[in-house]
């Protein structure tokens, strides 16, 4: 990756005499704890926590710096090597490196009467806790400057995704197939959900996989209706379904995947009929997603083709009633976040969304999501995911041939 040129991107959408401040802390969600801050690692392709990127527009000029943890054996004997100033110049292309111990020195030397800090915020609730609320409360006391939310910059840039960003998708689904085709090759009633989950962890980490793009979803049953069951600690029945919302990620890419497969190899009719309703309203999607349409436009599409079917299945009778069915959007944006750090609008050629459709009937005890990964082009998209079977026969079939 050309980690100069996102941070040229980022320094010309910044307002003249700013300065865009970035801490790489360890983020609080569970996926990615032990991996790395997405936002640093896009602008720099660093890893190493705690370190601080600084992107500084003057008038005259726009230049990065980076700060590093100073060398320190003893430490090092412990966590092991950190980053070098060399190395890490080679990484991120940024030749002034300087240590984390001297930035709050080092910034007031280019704070002017008129400069911006950009900041990222927190869109959660834990925004009041954040490295960045330190910072600006420690700044307001030394300095006046104002301060901005620099997320919608940087949201612009991580919306456009490169060729060599879809392809690292494109290698986390193929990982991700290894995984399925391992949860499709041992599953069988009587197992638990984390049993037939741990051929999934198995299959992609033997297949290089870096990480995982969230915690893995195995729902048999009744659990299949509930949105984002991840308890898996049921067992399979004979006769029911199970679904997998999962995806390895690759250089912290990720991929998305929904699948639903019969537990004992085939679907009963009555699973057969709700598959293949969202199977086709997902194809539907495929076929229409294209720039101009935004996720909601894609997810209005589906509500109204899912409605003749669900009325002639009996389950409704008016057309507000489907959301006792399906409650979710049908895309969100994917990238190096599962849910992605993206502009919702209106698509444009380099947007990477899920397409997952899904139905959740707890009566039946039926819920059928099927979820891929689609690329958006200058005149459609290219399904990322394409390889990994989810046609009835092609499952049942696979299923029947294993042999055990
Ligand atoms: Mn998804």
């Amino acid at each position: 990756m050309d980690y100069q040129i996102r941070q040229q991107k980022l320094l010309n959408l910044m307002t003249e005499n700013s300065i865009f401040c970035l801490f790489n802390k360890r983020p609080n969600e569970d996926a990615k704890k032990y991996d790395c801050n997405r936002n640093f690692f896009y602008l720099t392709g660093i890893t190493e926590f705690d370190d601080i990127l600084m992107l500084i527009k003057t008038p005259k000029a726009t230049k990065a710096k980076l700060y590093i943890h100073m060398i320190d054996p003893e430490q090092e004997r412990w966590t092991g090597k950190t980053i070098r100033a060399n190395e890490a110049s080679a990484i991120s292309g940024i030749s002034d490196i300087g240590l984390i111990e001297s930035f709050y020195r080092d910034i007031h030397n280019y704070i002017t009467a008129d400069t911006s800090i950009y900041l990222l915020e927190a869109e959660d609730d834990t925004k009041d806790y954040s490295y960045e609320n330190y910072f600006q409360r420690k700044i307001a006391k030394e300095a006046k400057v104002s301060f901005l939310n620099g997320n919608n910059l940087l949201k612009s840039l991580r919306t456009i995704k490169s060729k060599e960003e879809a392809e690292l998708i494109v290698k986390a689904n193929q990982i991700t197939d290894c995984g399925l085709k391992a949860i499709l090759t041992n599953l069988k009633p009587g197992l638990k959900e984390y049993q037939i989950e741990s051929y999934f962890d198995q299959a992609i980490k033997f297949n290089g996989a870096t990480g995982y793009s969230f915690p893995t979803i195995a729902a048999s049953g009744i659990n299949s209706t509930c949105l984002h069951y991840s308890a898996n600690t049921d067992t399979l029945v004979d006769g029911d379904v199970i679904l997998f919302d999962l995806g390895a990620s690759y250089q912290t890419y990720c991929a998305d995947v929904s699948r639903t497969y019969p537990i004992n190899g085939k679907f009963t009719d009555l699973q057969k009929k709700v598959y293949q309703i969202v199977l086709d309203g997902q194809k539907l999607i495929e076929r229409t997603a294209r720039p101009g349409y935004t996720t909601r436009d894609l997810n209005q599409i589906l509500i109204q083709y899912y409605l003749p079917h669900l009325k002639k299945l009996g389950l409704i009778k008016k057309d507000e009633e489907i959301r006792k069915y399906y409650f979710h959007g049908v895309s969100h944006h994917l990238g190096m976040d599962c849910h992605d750090f993206c502009i919702y609008d209106k698509l444009k050629p380099g947007s990477i969304i899920s397409n997952e459709p899904g139905l959740y009937i707890p009566e039946w005890k039926i819920g059928v999501r099927i979820e891929d990964d689609l690329y958006i082009t200058e005149d459609g998209n290219i399904n990322l995911s394409a390889g990994i079977i989810k046609e009835i026969s092609d499952i049942e079939e696979f299923m029947a041939k294993r042999g055990n």
